[in-house]
């Protein structure tokens, strides 16, 4: 039976965009100042994971124990670096055939929606142009969980009316790919094959994807 789409869910950081560079280099700056290793394995587990989550993976790796104050001075610092680099971010960086997939959603009738972990996404949808593209937009100012927790997902579908089971999520990380499936929602993992082996299936990348792909490999 041909599965029944409703609404899509985009992760926006290594889905829409290849933001997920710049969270890398910042993080690892701020570890190597605290004489903690940190390298694209580490990197990994952080994909879709909250700025204080991320920080505490850092602190639990190099056994450090830090006061609030500290704590919060810190994550400020690494999002004033993380900022530095998306100043200068442009459409360009949008990757290849996204902004096309979305348009052929939006002309069929489908809901879309952005679900990411980022407090900064406002920044950078703006700064990409599309951020009058969604109908709903849930991201880290208006969750309370962290990926896995299902929360940004199933916010953005209740905003949409869609049901879980008929909306498919997008998903780069290992974190966001579990909260999709923890809500009950279908998902497609964006990264190279084998890398999200619990998505219903991985797409390298948007450029030449339809809307009947993904129904047909949903099916
Ligand atoms: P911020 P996503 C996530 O965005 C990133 O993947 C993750 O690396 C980052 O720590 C998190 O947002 C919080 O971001 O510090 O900008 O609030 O992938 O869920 O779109
Ligand atoms: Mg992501």
């Amino acid at each position: 039976m041909a599965f029944e789409l409703q609404a899509c869910l985009f992760d926006l950081d290594g889905v829409i965009v290849d933001t997920a560079k710049y969270h890398f280099t910042a993080w690892q700056r701020l570890a190597e100042e605290l004489g903690v290793s940190f390298d694209h394995s580490d990197n990994d587990q952080l994909k879709g994971v909250s700025r204080v989550d991320s920080l505490e993976y850092i602190l639990r790796k190099g056994n450090l124990e830090l006061d609030n104050d500290t704590k919060v001075r810190l994550m400020d610092r690494k999002n004033d670096w993380y900022l530095a680099q998306v100043a200068g971010m442009t459409p360009d960086e949008l990757f290849p055939g996204v902004v096309a997939f979305m348009d052929e959603l939006r002309a069929k009738g489908k809901g879309l929606a952005l679900g990411s972990s980022s407090r900064n996404a406002p920044l950078i949808l703006d700064r990409c142009g599309i951020a009058d593209r969604f109908d709903a937009v849930v991201d880290g100012n208006s969750i309370t969980f962290s990926k896995p927790d299902p929360e940004v997902f199933l916010k953005g579908a209740s905003e949409l009316n869609s049901v879980p089971s008929k909306t498919v999520v997008f998903e780069d990380a290992l974190s966001g790919v579990d909260a999709a499936l923890n809500g009950g929602f279908r998902v497609v993992g964006v990264g190279p094959e084998g890398a999200l082996p619990k998505a219903d299936f991985t797409l390298q990348g948007f450029d030449g994807f339809t809307v009947d792909h993904l129904v047909d490999r949903l099916s």
